[in-house]
């Protein structure tokens, strides 16, 4: 039920004092933060995880790296096999009726032209930064899972430790380091540069591919790189016994592809790299709150899990492929490619090597510029990005659409907890003493207790949370809408953007805040919590006060709230840019993806 004005007008009346109108901004940290040094972040230590398992049965997991012997001894088996088999005459007559290669359709275009050259260049320069940022970003929660809940103990992959039993443990301990030259940047919780990386890599990589697709569908190149019949599983198959057989099938890449290339080639141009899309957009809190159908199925953990797949795929199509231009006649091939011709000569050698020379100096360079630099990285990155981020952010999602049964066995733990005094003092007195200060441009600026706030019409939700890190869970959120504290504090015309105030400090010091903007606040899932999952809030998630605002990731949703300030513009708050981890860590303004 909806309070009659008289009640805010009493609430108001108690309240009006100058004390109300005092802001929390004075207890911000306002330098400015432009290089990632040994103090940044509150200085984590490096951790480095342990090396990537899967798990194979409840608790028992499988180490990867004896992949590498059991592929290197599948890899003898299946040659000595294979020489076995290619003198048997049925082999032989398989091999003469499948020489593997199927024809291609007349009027198919011969050679390679010289803008797939480039177009080829370009994918695979962006490709070792996206992959490079994506590795620092699944380092960030370095688990992945097949359900939205991000269970300790249900994951099926991990390079990190099992999770220690601590029920304050956090995702950023969680985190791992990994080698500069690895990762990019690849310090320890790095996410907000990495991403920069990743997602305005990504956009370029996009756009390479848009054309890619426009060019190879008009100038009927697509023949060459799409089955046209169903002869292409025998002529792989064919394929495969001539290689593993070491007597190598006859090259003609210039004209046509064999069959097992023709499907690595399709494979990766119309399933990998759409899919790599996809599964990419699958993890934006954004669109999965508004897509709630397809969300169901495609949680941000299944997204993530295929992502990663995707990116197996890709790292194994790239040894399998090098591999290959260098051992069936290395000049040839790189005239293919990089000099558009048919021959034999060292012209194609020299271009790819001036290429690999550009490769290899931006490969060193980018860690070190990153952290010399990272406002820079940041701004090419939002230049990129912040469009479509901006666009996504523009939804307003229905109402929780998840039910009981969804709710998460558990939810982890994130940021920094509160230690001051005066907090301490608060929840020994189980908060009787708390009072949420709303100030600022509003017409009537309060102060409420619990008592006050739990008299205000309820709201509720059962919503996932999306951490930028990369994990999610499912709760139910008892509180106040945020519609209602408008409707009681009746922000000015002039009112632009939110600020909320924790009584908890960031690991930079100052205390910890986010500033969303004003229309946010009118949206069906935004709502100041003071219950979870039908109990009182606990300390570790962010008691007696913490935001939910479902369209943004977790980090946007203050927690241990004591104030909530409307403000014309957000540039003498901390350091200016609308929130601690903007301020500190160089994440952006528009996380919607
Ligand atoms: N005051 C404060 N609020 C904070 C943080 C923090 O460090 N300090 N961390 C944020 C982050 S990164 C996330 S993911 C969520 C985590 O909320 P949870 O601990 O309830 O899961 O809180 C957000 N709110
Ligand atoms: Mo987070």
């Amino acid at each position: 039920m909806e309070p009659s004005p008289g009640e805010h007008r009493n609430i108001a009346a108690n309240n009006n004092t100058d004390e109300i109108r005092r802001s929390f901004r004075t207890e911000l940290d306002s330098s400015h933060y432009s290089k990632v040094d040994e103090h940044w972040a509150g200085g984590v230590p490096p951790q480095y995880g342990v090396a990537p398992r899967i798990q194979v049965r409840h608790g028992k997991w499988f180490n990867l790296l004896w992949l590498i012997p059991i592929g290197l001894l599948l890899l003898i088996i299946g040659v000595a096999v294979a020489k076995g088999i290619r003198s048997l005459p049925g082999v032989q007559d398989f091999l003469i009726r499948y020489p593997g290669t199927s024809p291609l359709p007349d009027g198919a275009p011969v050679g390679l032209p010289a803008w797939l050259g480039w177009q080829h260049f370009l994918n695979l320069f962006f490709m070792i930064f996206i992959i490079r940022s994506g590795a620092t970003i699944l380092s960030d929660h370095p688990r992945l899972y097949w359900t939205r809940h991000s269970t300790p103990g249900k994951d099926w992959f991990r390079i990190q430790k099992p999770v220690p039993v601590d029920p304050l443990y956090t995702a950023k301990a969680d985190s791992i380091t990994l080698p500069d030259g690895v990762g990019l940047p690849g310090r320890r919780h790095s996410i907000g540069l990495a991403r920069w990386w990743h997602l305005g890599i990504d956009t370029l990589w996009l756009l390479n591919g848009i054309v890619f697709f426009i060019l190879i569908f008009t100038t009927g190149q697509w023949m060459r790189l799409v089955p046209l019949s169903w002869d292409i599983f025998p002529n792989s198959l064919s394929v495969a016994i001539q290689y593993l057989s070491l007597d190598w099938p006859q090259e003609s890449g210039w004209v046509n592809y064999n069959g097992l290339q023709l499907l690595a080639y399709f494979i990766t141009v119309f399933i990998a790299a759409p899919a790599a899309l996809i599964t990419g957009l699958g993890m934006s809190p954004a669109l999965s709150t508004r897509f709630r159908a397809i969300s169901t199925y495609f949680s941000i953990q299944v997204a993530r899990s295929l992502h990663f797949l995707v990116l197996c795929w890709f790292i194994l199509f790239i040894v399998i492929h090098v591999t290959l231009v260098l051992t069936t006649g290395a000049l040839r091939n790189l005239n293919h490619m990089y000099a558009s011709r048919n021959d034999d000569s060292w012209v194609g050698f020299w271009i790819f090597a001036a290429s690999m020379l550009v490769v290899i100096f931006m490969w060193v360079a980018a860690t070190p510029f990153t952290y010399r630099h990272p406002r820079v990285v940041q701004k090419v990155g939002y230049a990129l990005i912040g469009p479509a981020q901006r666009l996504f952010e523009h939804i307003d999602s229905k109402p929780g659409q998840y039910t009981e049964k969804d709710i998460s066995p558990y939810f982890w733990h994130n940021g920094k907890y509160p230690e001051t005094e005066e907090y301490k003092q608060l929840q020994a007195g189980s908060f009787a003493g708390y009072k949420l200060r709303i100030n600022g441009l509003v017409e009537n600026p309060v102060e409420l207790d619990l008592g006050q706030l739990r008299a205000l019409p309820h709201h509720e939700q059962i919503t996932q949370h999306f951490c930028i890190q990369g994990w999610s869970g499912v709760a139910k959120w008892g509180g106040v809408s945020m519609q209602t504290i408008l409707d009681l504090a009746k922000p000015k015309p002039e009112a632009k953007w939110v600020v909320f105030y924790s009584f908890a400090a960031g690991p930079e010091g100052g205390i910890y805040y986010d500033a969303p903007p004003i229309e946010q606040m009118s949206y069906h899932l935004t709502m100041l919590a003071y219950d979870m999952n039908d109990d009182l809030l606990s300390f570790g998630h962010g008691a007696p006060l913490r935001l939910r605002n479902e369209t943004q990731l977790g980090f946007k949703l203050v927690k241990w709230i004591k104030g909530i300030e409307f403000v014309e513009n957000f540039d003498d708050v901390g350091s200016g840019l609308g929130g601690y981890n903007n301020d500190h860590e160089f994440f952006g303004y528009h996380q919607s993806i």
